[in-house]
């Protein structure tokens, strides 16, 4: 009989197949499926991000983590019937004006949402104006913005001053991240925070929603 700690091993494993199999076993014994998810796959992602954040992993096998604990979920999902999902909050995220990269913003989605946030992913070329409008239709706790290329990081700032102008800047807490960006230009333009790679953005957002 598969145990939540197989769920874990195997999503920290990468492995897809087994995954599918010992969620399955667990949800037919009757397992609840809130446990599951949170002491069996969560569990494993955190893991996953942890190695993450120390080098000891790589994205190819962080992708193929994040792919075996959604394809878990997608099986949970239809039996939690009713049952709130408790999540820490929600991320609003999307790749800043002119810049198509998203490799690394979907990383970051992937990582957030396992450790059990709500996200919603704009996508990438996404104009201050975008952003403001999403704000005010999904209400987020957290905006998060990613470039790319140094040309586009100007428009961090920019949507932060779009955000300020439409008197929302107090009701969220904004984060930044991507290859050009720094701590030090994230405090420049006002950001809540900046996080260097996927698992870490996952501990500031939760950090920063445990602030609020
Ligand atoms: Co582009 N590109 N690219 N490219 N590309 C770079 C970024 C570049 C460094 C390559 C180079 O010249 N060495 C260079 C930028 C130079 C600069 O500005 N300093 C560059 C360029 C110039 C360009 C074009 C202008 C090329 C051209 O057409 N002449 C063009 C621009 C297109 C546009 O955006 N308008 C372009 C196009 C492309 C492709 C479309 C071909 C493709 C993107 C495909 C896609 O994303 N769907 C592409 C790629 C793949 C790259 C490289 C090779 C890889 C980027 C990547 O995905 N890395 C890149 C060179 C490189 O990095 N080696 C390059 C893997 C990813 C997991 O890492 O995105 O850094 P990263 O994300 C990390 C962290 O940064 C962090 O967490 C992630 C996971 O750990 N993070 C966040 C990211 N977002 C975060 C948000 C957060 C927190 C953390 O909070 C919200």
């Amino acid at each position: 009989m598969a145990t939540l700690q197989d769920v874990s091993k195997a999503v920290i494993e990468g492995e897809v197949e087994r995954v599918k199999s010992y969620t399955q076993e667990l949800l037919d014994a009757g397992q609840d499926p809130l446990e599951i998810i949170n002491q069996g796959l969560i569990a494993g992602m955190d893991v996953v991000g942890e190695r993450f954040k120390a080098g000891d992993m790589f994205v190819p096998e962080v992708l193929m983590c994040a792919k075996a604990m959604s394809e878990g979920m997608a099986l949970v999902r239809p039996r939690l019937e009713g049952q709130e999902m408790q999540t820490h909050g929600t991320l609003l995220i999307g790749t800043v004006q002119n810049d198509l990269h998203d490799i690394g913003k979907n990383l970051v989605a992937m990582m957030v949402e396992s450790a059990g946030f709500k996200v919603i992913n704009l996508g990438t070329d996404i104009r201050p104006e975008v952003f403001v409008k999403a704000v005010q239709e999904h209400k987020p706790d957290i905006v998060g913005m990613s470039a790319l290329l140094t040309t586009t990081l100007p428009y961090m700032q920019d949507t932060i001053s779009a955000i300020k102008e439409a008197g929302l800047r107090d009701s969220v807490k904004i984060i930044v991240g991507g290859a050009p960006v720094t701590d030090e230009y994230a405090k420049q333009i006002g950001a809540d925070g900046y996080a260097p790679d996927a698992g870490s953005a996952a501990d500031l957002c939760k950090k920063l929603v445990e602030a609020k």
